[in-house]
């Protein structure tokens, strides 16, 4: 497969396991699995199993997990359909980084970090990473989110298959803005 198949079905992917199973009229079960032998009956993409598990291993951010059966598929996060992934609550270290686009800067220091579309506030170990996932969106502003002191208050932190931290809501008091080089 040349790489913008590769992407295509990845896309693909993220859309029916993450957002609208019903647009090919998959369900997906509690846990967010569903079977791959079905996607690809779905699927107008001349998919294969070989093709589904290439993109599995190949993923740069490691989206999705197959299960140990071999039978089905899921997204390791980034949700917006109800699903629990089962993840455990762990504490996160000392700092974690969000990166935003200047335009929300005023709404998310006065309401904190808010989960919107999806089902968790997607934080980053690094500062590359969260600046990549913040330039999605427009001019970028670094944020350092002060986790081992919201961890200590009470609020729940969750590490997702592929390395992204996870929490509900970042209150604003845990919030400072940084520079972004
Ligand atoms: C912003 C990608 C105004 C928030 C990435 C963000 C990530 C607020 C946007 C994953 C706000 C939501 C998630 C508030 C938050 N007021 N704006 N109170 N609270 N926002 O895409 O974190 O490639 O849902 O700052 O790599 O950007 O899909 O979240 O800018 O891991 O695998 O609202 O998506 O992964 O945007 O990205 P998103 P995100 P994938």
């Amino acid at each position: 497969m040349n790489e913008k198949e590769t992407k295509k079905i990845s896309k693909f992917l993220s859309l029916v396991l993450r957002h609208k199973p019903e647009k090919i009229g998959i369900t997906l079960d509690a846990q967010g699995w569903t079977s791959i032998e079905g996607i690809i009956e779905a699927s107008n993409l001349k998919l294969d199993l070989e093709k589904i598990v290439e993109v599995v291993k190949l993923n740069n951010k490691q989206r999705f997990s197959i299960s140990e059966d071999g039978e089905r598929i899921r997204a390791n996060q980034g949700h917006s359909v109800d699903v629990d992934l089962e993840l455990n609550a762990c504490a996160p270290p000392e700092k974690l980084f969000h990166g935003t686009a200047i335009r929300f800067i005023d709404s998310i220091l006065k309401t904190g970090l808010a989960s919107k579309n999806r089902n968790h506030v997607h934080l980053s170990a690094d500062v590359e990473t969260a600046a990549a996932v913040g330039r999605r969106h427009g001019k970028l502003v670094m944020l350092e989110i002060n986790a081992a002191l919201m961890n200590d208050e009470g609020h729940a932190f969750f590490l997702s298959e592929n390395g992204v931290w996870l929490c509900k809501h970042v209150p604003p008091s845990f919030i400072n803005q940084i520079e972004s080089s």
